[in-house]
């Protein structure tokens, strides 16, 4: 991608509304623009970043054995009125009226809507166990939309449904999406510690909350230390048996706010006790029967007689993590984005374009690193070499090719690596062979 025909619109000062530094971030990088309260427009470069972190969440989703599908985000009343949660669901849900003055809504989840396809298409228990997905668009009418698209009101989301014969089939779909979700945060750079949780308006009785520990987060979370260097499973394990990996995890110590234990916490040692602020990524119920009782979602078990279906949901806030992410890394100059999730790999900057023996070069770089598949933005623009610096630092891009014409009479150009500032200077078909190398 060329700059100069790219829609990267950076902003110097920090805006006045933002109040986190992820979302000052953003805003400043030009990869979002809000256009009505906690509704925002995904500009070239935050819509780059939302693809790969989806990406990487459907991978692992589909690792763990999880279907995809697309579910539309229009839900009727009716579905809702099935459950019992239309009355229930209270001013979070936007209602709205078609031309025949039917009740519809934009949806802020999709129990109701699995469910009654699940229902109207599974028969047997051979249809068992399953667990569908989709990563869709949700509205909530948050009362204090806030912190950018941390707590917006349209928002992406990944929900996962699930569907089993029984309670201890249903766990071991629940102990999948638990691992897939340890690996999911993991791939992006992040430690996410599962934490015991209040179930709220989805219900059931066992949930747990994601957590990625920022000092910006809206919960107040306590744990035990080593929970949060605990390094991911990893996706060499027996998907049908990840009791252990399960337990393992959730025998220290670690709940949100609503489900603290003050003595529980106090029996910890004193130096193990965590207490501190954290931001919710990811939320995992099992609700059993909640939804496929009042639903009539059964199927006919091995005998001939109908088995209500055992259900869990598990979401992942995909557009939330955006702002996780930056949260959790970037510097004075700004994001500093994972390799995994980054919106480039690599910024080719000319520092002087015009000049014929730098325009050559970046040619040659910009092309080379395309060829061998490198995601690369030529900074080809006539900006100042300080206000280049400054924006591709500000974006986070990890490897900068830095190209001038000092640098290139002496054979070399310069490569910088985002994270840790360190500068090589190099020729330039050396610099390719490290950013080309697998
Ligand atoms: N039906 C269940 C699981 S699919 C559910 O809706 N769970 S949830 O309410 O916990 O939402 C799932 C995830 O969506 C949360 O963990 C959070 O990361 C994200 N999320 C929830 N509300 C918002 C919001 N207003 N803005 C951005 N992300 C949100």
């Amino acid at each position: 991608m060329r700059l100069s025909r790219h829609f990267l619109p950076v902003m110097k000062e920090s805006p006045a509304d933002a109040q986190i530094v992820s979302h000052k971030l953003m805003l400043r990088a030009g990869m979002i623009r809000q256009t009505a309260a906690g509704i925002y427009a995904w500009l070239p470069l935050g819509h780059r970043v939302l693809r790969k972190i989806e990406q990487i969440v459907r991978e692992e989703q589909d690792r763990a054995g999880a279907i995809e599908l697309l579910m539309p985000t229009i839900q009727s009343a009716d579905l809702w009125r099935q459950s019992g949660r239309y009355d229930d669901y209270g001013l979070e849900m936007l209602r709205i009226k078609d031309r025949h003055e039917r009740e519809i809504l934009f949806g802020p989840t999709a129990e109701e809507v699995i469910t009654a396809i699940f229902r109207d298409n599974a028969r047997s228990y051979r249809d068992l166990p399953r667990t569908l997905y989709n990563i869709q668009w949700k509205f909530r009418d948050e009362v204090r939309p806030r912190f950018g698209v941390m707590r917006g009101r349209e928002f992406l989301m990944k929900d996962a449904y699930s569907f089993d014969i029984d309670e201890p089939s249903a766990r071991k779909a629940y102990n999948r999406m638990f691992v897939a979700y340890l690996n999911t945060f993991s791939r992006m750079g992040l430690k996410a510690v599962p934490m015991r949780a209040d179930t709220g308006p989805i219900g059931g009785d066992l949930s747990h909350e994601f957590i990625i520990l920022a000092d910006t987060g809206e919960s107040a979370v306590f744990c035990h230390k080593d929970l949060v260097d605990m390094p991911a499973p990893g996706d060499d394990v027996d998907w049908d048996n990840l009791q252990d990996i399960f337990d393992e995890r959730t025998s220290l110590y670690a709940a949100t706010e609503e489900m603290h234990d003050e003595a529980a916490f106090g029996a910890i040692p004193a130096d193990k006790q965590l207490s501190a602020r954290g931001i919710e990524v990811g939320h995992i119920f099992y609700f059993g029967e909640k939804y496929s009782k009042p639903m009539k979602a059964a199927v006919s078990g091995p005998d001939g007689k109908d088995i209500n279906v055992h259900m869990g949901s598990y979401g992942v806030g995909v557009s939330r993590l955006l702002g996780a992410i930056i949260e959790a890394s970037h510097d004075e100059n700004g994001i500093i984005w994972p390799e995994s999730v980054a919106p480039f790999d690599v910024a080719v900057v000319s520092l002087r374009v015009g000049d014929a023996a730098v325009d050559a070069a970046c040619e040659q770089a910009y092309k080379a690193l395309q060829k061998a598949g490198v995601d690369v933005l030529y900074n080809d623009s006539d900006d100042r070499p300080g206000a280049k610096f400054a924006s591709m630092d500000l974006i986070g891009i990890p490897k900068q090719l830095i190209i001038g014409p000092k640098g290139l009479a002496e054979g070399n150009v310069e490569l910088k690596d985002r994270a840790t500032g360190e500068r090589q200077v190099l020729p330039l078909e050396a610099a390719l062979a490290q950013l080309t190398k697998a």
